[in-house]
């Protein structure tokens, strides 16, 4: 009993500390954002009750019986005042699932609620649920869209690893009762579908990736674009490519919209993911884009590169060099919380504001989609900067 009672001492010690540790700006050298000391939630975070049973007599080691590997890839929504992530939450066992975790501030806090949510279980060949994007639509419901996976029923004997990626759809009026519509119907398989918050047009839109295979966007082209007329019977008619894949840029082998974009009075604000290969696999990294108020489907503004890269310990995890964002509150005073997972191991978030985020995307130079445009542009840059001249000033910080 002795060793019992002080395993859970310790544990439990140990979890409160952790959750309630106070987490710090870190000061940041590009102006555009700010990153925070410690990640925002791990596996750690996951309250012990979904991972030990506590009971002595049944388990009288303290071991634990339910293992989580990961916290990730989490859809965000400012509720009832609180700063809300549904988190995809990854098992020992490879399922991912999930559970709504809170914060009163969005940096620091986050504390699971008591059950992960259970999500109606319509079809027996969806094997796992990952990467909910939420979107609190005009129409009254938030909706949240998913990736459901499957075994492919084409997959040839012997295959345990094909798979297909459909888009899966819930919503709710209260984040605790959940209604299961059914899957998105395409053509092509889809990831990071995401939901407009307005009509357009009198009809649902949403943000797609079709892509030729589980992993492939292949011949997908980029970001799309679809009108739905009836989210209960979700289907993609006809698909625009908005946001197009490029040669030699961060968003060569594939991209994705991450939350729905931000309204604001200069344009709808994206944050979308990038990817490319490299020696080490591919690497993910987060960037922005402008959609046109009056049509969302025109970009107004891109700036050319990434707007976040994985750094430090961010680069290494399960799927190491990958951020990944389907997650951001922006609040009422301006300040948008930008919340991403770090190599599909944890979740970080980063501050900045609408008016820095609308400048970074106005006044960055654009790719130029080549190394001769790139010398041109800090080129002008150094002319322009001779014209100036600043007073500077030591802060101590
Ligand atoms: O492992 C990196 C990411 O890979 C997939 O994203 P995409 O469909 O754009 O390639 C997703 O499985 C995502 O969950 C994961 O973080």
């Amino acid at each position: 009993m002795n060793r019992y009672n002080n395993r859970f001492h310790i544990l439990k010690k140990e979890y409160e500390i952790l959750i309630s540790r106070k987490n710090k700006k870190v000061f940041s050298n590009n102006g555009i954002y700010e990153r925070y000391k410690y990640p925002i939630l791990t596996a750690a975070h996951t309250p012990l009750e979904w991972r030990y049973d506590l009971n002595p007599e049944t388990n009288p080691w303290l071991m634990e019986r339910i293992g989580i590997n990961a916290t990730m890839n989490s859809g965000a929504i400012k509720w009832e005042g609180k700063y809300l992530m549904v988190v995809r939450v990854e098992g020992n066992d490879r399922k991912s699932f999930f559970a709504i975790a809170e914060s009163p501030n969005g940096i620091d806090n986050f504390r699971f609620w008591e059950y992960p949510i259970q999500l109606p279980d319509t079809d027996p060949t969806e094997t796992n649920v990952y990467d909910m994007r939420l979107t609190a639509h005009e129409d009254g419901w938030i909706y949240g869209i998913f990736c459901s996976e499957s075994l492919d029923p084409n997959a040839a004997p012997g295959d345990l690893s094909s798979a297909v990626a459909k888009a899966g759809i819930v919503r709710t009026k209260d984040l605790k009762n959940w209604e299961r519509l059914p899957n998105l119907i395409s053509k092509s398989q889809q990831r990071n579908v995401v939901l407009h918050p307005e009509f357009v047009n009198g009809k649902y839109a949403l943000y797609t990736r079709p892509q030729d295979s589980f992993i492939d966007a292949g011949n997908g082209g980029g970001i799309g674009w679809a009108l739905i007329d009836d989210m209960t019977h979700a289907e993609v008619k006809e698909e625009t490519i908005i946001n197009h894949r490029h040669y030699h840029t961060i968003k060569e082998v594939k991209n994705g919209e991450g939350p729905h974009p931000i309204k604001t009075s200069k344009g709808w604000l994206h944050l979308a993911h990038g990817v490319r290969a490299c020696a080490a696999g591919l690497r993910y990294v987060l960037y922005l884009y402008m959609t046109s108020l009056e049509d969302p489907t025109k970009t107004i503004a891109e700036p050319g590169g990434y707007l976040l890269a994985p750094i430090d310990e961010e680069r290494i995890g399960d799927v190491s060099n990958v951020l990944f964002s389907n997650g951001w509150i922006a609040d009422e005073d301006g300040t948008v919380y930008i919340y991403y997972a770090s190599s599909d191991t944890r979740m970080h978030v980063a501050t900045s504001t609408i008016d820095r985020l609308i400048d970074y995307c106005f006044h960055t130079p654009a790719d130029g989609l080549r190394s001769a445009a790139s010398v041109e542009n800090i080129c002008n840059l150094i002319e322009a900067n001779k014209a100036v001249t600043v007073e500077t000033e030591q802060v101590y910080l």
